[in-house]
């Protein structure tokens, strides 16, 4: 039996099916796109460094499902998205709800993505936020800005991502759907349905499956029969990709590839993004997981900080030089050590406006509590 191997290896990327096409998406990136897409590890990095000190503060409530160590799976997939691209993002992804649509400009009015302020409220836990103060994570969702409602049914979303744009293509549209899952999600009856519907029908659906190694306390070779998650592709008819996880640009590369063979009407793919869950499920399981982790498989599963592999290939290509390159060395640090030194400020500045409005935003009244729940109060 296969054994969970800890870390993503670029010797693993490789295509399990091979659409036909042609050169690299990241070749056609600008100097600026690749800066752009740096400063966006950043920004998801300090989003979940900067939570949990606020928790650890007594600042905030609730369970924090950090993301640390899998940003390129969401900087990466996001990027190349079209505004009117649909997401579905869950628990782990919750940088994706600002990250959406942020190539133009982040504090754009009429951008197809939550702004750090919705987020920043959702969190908090307050009235301005998209639930109004039902949850403090991942259970919104915003029809305006293509974002469809997190649900935590593992693998609940990609049916409704499917119907999305199978009714998107019935009114003439030209809209992909990228939805996020665990490799947990895959041992889900209803993840093969969904594709199952979605391939039949060929669907513009890219299904991105985060394989950080642990759903909870279940090891990956107890969840799955096969060494890549992406071979489930085969069943299906479809591609499936394999990319390294903690190389933001392998990440464009495949997910590029995969939405344009949706798109064109060829229908959907897998993309397995080979990454390691930095801390425990969420932060409540943070002493568990010690426990059923060894220290040896978490050091080697987080060996290549998604920050330094970029910051590695931006030196590679002369874009980053001189003292630039060696700044803001947030990698390999852990919320605790890290500082907001350690970010570009207007990382840090962005972040803190949203939480300045959170702050600001008033909790609900306790009227409230009742409303939405039965018909008579919509
Ligand atoms: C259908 C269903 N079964 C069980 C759960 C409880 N649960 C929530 S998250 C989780 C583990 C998910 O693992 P994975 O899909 O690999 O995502 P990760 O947390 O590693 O990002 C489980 C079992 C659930 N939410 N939904
Ligand atoms: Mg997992």
């Amino acid at each position: 039996m296969s054994q969970s191997t800890g870390a993503a290896t670029a010797e693993k990327a490789h295509v399990v099916i091979e659409p036909n096409l042609a050169s690299r998406p990241q070749d056609l990136l600008t100097p600026e796109d690749r800066l752009e897409i740096f400063r966006q590890l950043y920004l998801a990095r300090y989003f979940d460094v900067r939570l949990i000190k606020e928790k650890r503060r007594g600042k905030l409530r609730g369970t924090l499902y950090s993301s640390h160590n899998q940003e390129a799976v969401l900087v990466g997939s996001l990027f190349g998205l079209k505004p009117n691209d649909w997401i579905s993002p869950i628990h782990r992804d919750m940088p994706a709800f600002f990250l959406k649509d942020m190539r133009g400009g982040w504090r754009r009015s009429d951008r197809m993505g939550m702004s750090i302020e919705e987020v920043c409220a959702q969190v908090w836990g307050k009235i301005d936020s998209p639930g109004r103060a039902r949850d403090n994570w991942s259970h919104i969702g915003s029809r305006a800005k293509h974002i469809i409602h997190s649900t935590s049914m593992l693998a609940g979303t990609i049916p409704v991502a499917a119907g999305v744009v199978y009714a998107d293509r019935l009114d003439g549209g030209d809209a992909v759907a990228l939805t996020f899952n665990g490799e947990g999600s895959t041992a889900q009856g209803i993840f093969h349905e969904a594709i199952n519907y979605a391939a039949v029908r060929k669907l513009p659906m890219v299904t991105i499956i985060e394989n950080n190694q642990w759903a909870y306390g279940t090891p990956v070779h107890l969840e799955v029969p096969t060494a890549d998650v992406a071979d489930r592709a085969r069943g299906f008819g479809i591609p499936g990709f394999i990319a390294d996880g903690q190389d933001v640009f392998d990440v464009y590369d495949k997910v590029m590839q995969a939405i344009e063979y949706a798109r064109s009407g060829q229908g959907p793919s897998i993309v397995e993004c080979k990454t390691f869950r930095a801390y425990g499920h969420g932060d409540h399981d943070d002493d568990r997981a010690n426990k059923y982790r060894s220290p040896e498989e978490v050091e080697h599963g987080r060996a290549r900080d998604p920050i330094a592999v970029c910051r590695k290939r931006l030196i590679e290509l002369g874009i980053l030089t001189g003292e630039e390159a060696s700044l803001y060395q947030a990698e390999g640090k852990n919320a605790v050590e890290a500082t907001d030194e350690d970010f570009p400020k207007e990382v840090v500045q962005y972040l803190n406006e949203g939480i300045d409005f959170a702050l600001a935003s008033d909790i609900p009244s306790a009227e409230e509590g009742a409303m939405w729940v039965f018909k008579e109060n919509a």
